[in-house]
């Protein structure tokens, strides 16, 4: 074996014991709200897809559910205090330079922020289309966010977020006349690697889509007690 096959063989094994002590935390946190009937949704996209926008017009339609935000971003608040002024009840992590939430800085957090029983808590990661996809948090769902004006090609360059996902987002439709999205391109992609999400068209500056995903997380919810 040469150095450099050695240093590989080294490398895959770290990663492994990376992998299972993450999902084991993930595992516990999601036992524990479980047993609180907290339904969690581990938000993804790329920065500026509009998770932030979604999660609002998500939270504007589901007046009926107590809800809770996690916002995961490398540095600053903005988006918490965003959230807060619309009178949600948002907690920020700063990963301070990591690219994805794990089950460690949740569980951490987790245990010091007030939630309600029988709530839906939304975790947004960080703005990235590749890290936060290898990461369980102790999610049930992941939903990930994309918008038209990034370009119909997204499946084809960043497949494991779209084979990860339980439900997509497509954000910024109101843009598509205007930025060429080509639909058919799109759909073809999503559908050669994931034929079990739902994709749903919003647009979170005109509010338009958002009772069709606040129907299918209810539904989500429902299936999962
Ligand atoms: N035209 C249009 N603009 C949108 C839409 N959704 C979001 N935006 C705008 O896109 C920008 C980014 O939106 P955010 O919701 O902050 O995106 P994000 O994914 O949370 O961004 P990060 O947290 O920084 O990764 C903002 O200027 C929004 O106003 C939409 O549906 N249509
Ligand atoms: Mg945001």
């Amino acid at each position: 074996m040469t150095q450099e096959q050695d240093k590989e063989i080294k490398k895959i094994a770290v990663m492994e014991d990376i992998y299972r002590e993450n999902d084991r935390l993930a595992a516990e946190t999601r036992d524990g709200l479980d047993r609180r009937n907290i339904f969690t949704v581990n938000i993804m996209g790329a920065p500026g897809a509009g998770k932030t926008s979604v999660l609002r017009g998500i939270i504007a339609s589901m007046s009926d559910t107590p809800v809770a935000v996690i916002e995961g971003d490398i540095e600053s608040d903005i988006d918490t205090k965003v959230l807060r002024e619309l009178g949600i009840n948002a907690f920020q992590i700063n990963t301070g330079g990591a690219c994805h939430l794990d089950a460690p800085m949740i569980q951490t957090r987790l245990a010091d922020v007030q939630l309600s029983d029988n709530s839906i808590l939304f975790i947004e990661n960080i703005g990235n289309l590749v890290c936060p996809a290898e990461f369980q948090i102790g999610e049930h769902i992941k939903l990930l966010i994309v918008d038209a004006t990034d370009g119909s090609d997204k499946p084809y360059k960043y497949p494991l977020a779209f084979e990860k996902a339980d439900g997509i987002v497509l954000n910024k439709c109101d843009l598509k006349p205007y930025v060429d999205f080509d639909s058919a391109f799109f759909y073809k992609g999503v559908q050669a690697l994931n034929r079990k999400a739902p994709v749903f068209e919003v647009s979170g500056k005109t509010g338009e889509g958002f009772p069709a995903v606040v129907a299918w997380l209810k539904e989500r919810r429902a299936c999962h007690k």
